[in-house]
């Protein structure tokens, strides 16, 4: 977890990579299904444009037939999901229903001012359309309305692994794989 350009995308590679797990990133699976022209696609593009979060429904059911693949039996990592309340509660009935357990929630902690710096300038590299001053900011507010509470909610479970996300990419891929390591579960 972690605001809009914390870094998850990129660190969620590294750290699948390093645990021999496929990492599952739910903006990567709509911005393909958005290249493809595909119905959920089509459906998701005008949330993802106006920096809203495309509905729970759209969105539980796809990781649940993401999460079924051969690939995934032996465990994963998911990058941007759950961002609401809603997603948590279907992703435990996921958890259960699969077998599998939770082991740990990682958040990015990254002062505003980078982060804004970081979106700015991949809007420059990527020319993703989710990236303009007034849809940075509308995502930063969805984050922190809807997504941050879940934070707490993973505290209390005890899963929670907060990383300071500053600094160069591998410098906080580092710090994420110690954390791991030391986490209790
Ligand atoms: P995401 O694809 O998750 O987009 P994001 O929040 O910007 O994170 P991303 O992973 O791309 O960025 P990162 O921080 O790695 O979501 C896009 C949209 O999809 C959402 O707004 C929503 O509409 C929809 N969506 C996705 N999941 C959903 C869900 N569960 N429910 C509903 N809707 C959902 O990197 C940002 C930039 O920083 C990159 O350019 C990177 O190169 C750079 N960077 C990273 N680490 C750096 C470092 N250490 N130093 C310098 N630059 C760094």
């Amino acid at each position: 977890m972690g605001p809009p350009g914390a870094g998850k995308g990129t660190q969620a590679t590294f750290v699948a990579q390093h645990h021999g797990v496929p990492a599952i990133s739910t903006g990567d699976i709509f911005r393909a299904n958005v290249s493809q022209g595909s119905e959920l696609g089509l459906e998701a593009q005008r949330y993802m444009d106006a920096g809203e979060y495309v509905p729970d429904e759209v969105t539980n059911s796809m990781v649940r037939n993401r999460i079924a693949e051969d690939d995934a039996a032996p465990g994963f990592l998911l990058d941007g999901y759950p961002r609401t309340l809603a997603q948590v509660q279907e992703l435990d009935s996921m958890v259960e229903a699969t077998g599998h357990r939770l082991d740990a929630v990682v958040v990015l902690t990254v002062e505003m001012d980078e982060i804004v710096q970081r979106l700015l300038q991949r809007a420059q590299t990527e020319g993703r359309t989710d990236d303009t001053e007034d849809v940075i900011r509308r995502r930063q507010e969805l984050y922190i309305e809807q997504t941050e509470p879940l934070v707490e909610v993973y505290r209390e479970r005890g899963l929670l692994v907060e990383v300071n996300g500053m600094g160069e990419v591998a410098e906080v891929t580092s710090r994420i794989l110690d954390a791991l390591d030391s986490s209790p579960q």
